[in-house]
């Protein structure tokens, strides 16, 4: 099975990390800035475009999306549509400093990372992101594509929407939903569930009127 990565930022970085500590080989990675085709990522080298990965045998790759692009209609998300309307199947990855419940269900794509918690019975949606040292407590569901930033606690039951955001350091209480496409901000305290599309922030968290991303 051959493996790339998509993008080749910040989020592409840790992702390839995860992926070499874990013992896995990543062939190259895809960009849409020309600038980058060429150069190396942790040794790794940008192969050039996302038509980079047209020549592939479907089933012998692996694709990781490497894009983060936090927040609600996010470029991620369009491009993991993207690679499955053609044909490409995603890869999760396990950072090996991760705590997974032997129970937990991982869908397409998900992305535990570096010394994060996902505690029993939970399932992570999608092409999800459960970034660095984040906690997710038992039972908790993340939808498709959302992004638990760096650092981020959710406590036992917590329901995640689709597409949203829990920044960085944000705080989610026991049993509260937080709806999709929602944000809410770094270091929010979130005691009351929140609406789709809902942009919070503070603690407790409140609606707030300026993205302020996390
Ligand atoms: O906060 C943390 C821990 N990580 C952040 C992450 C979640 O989001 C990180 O600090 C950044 O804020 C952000 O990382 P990301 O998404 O890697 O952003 P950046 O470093 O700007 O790299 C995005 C790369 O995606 C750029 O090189 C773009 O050229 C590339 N890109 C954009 N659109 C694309 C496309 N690449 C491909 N293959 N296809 C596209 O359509």
């Amino acid at each position: 099975m051959q493996v790339f990565v998509i993008g080749a930022g910040g989020h592409a970085k840790v992702v390839v990390d995860a992926l070499h500590r874990s013992g896995m080989t990543v062939h190259g990675l895809v960009d849409a800035d020309p600038r980058r085709h060429g150069s190396l990522v942790l040794g790794v080298p940008v192969l050039g475009g996302d038509e980079a990965l047209d020549p592939c045998e479907r089933n012998r790759t692996r694709v990781v999306n490497g894009l983060g692009a936090p927040g609600p209609a996010d470029l991620r998300a369009r491009i993991f549509s993207a690679y499955k309307s053609r044909g490409f199947a995603f890869a999760t990855v396990i950072d090996p400093s991760a705590v997974v419940g032997g129970d937990v269900l991982l869908e397409e794509g998900a992305q535990i990372l570096a010394g994060a918690v996902v505690q029993a019975s939970c399932r992570v949606g999608c092409d999800a992101i459960i970034n660095t040292r984040a906690a997710i407590d038992h039972d908790c569901r993340i939808g498709a594509h959302a992004h638990i930033a760096p650092g981020a606690v959710l406590s036992g039951s917590v329901r995640i929407g689709e597409r949203t955001l829990v920044g960085t350091g944000a705080t989610v209480i026991q049993g509260r939903q937080v709806g999709s496409g929602a944000l809410v901000a770094a270091g929010a305290v979130v005691i009351r569930d929140i609406a789709d599309a809902a942009r919070v922030a503070g603690n407790p968290a409140r609606p707030i009127r300026d993205r302020d991303r996390g």
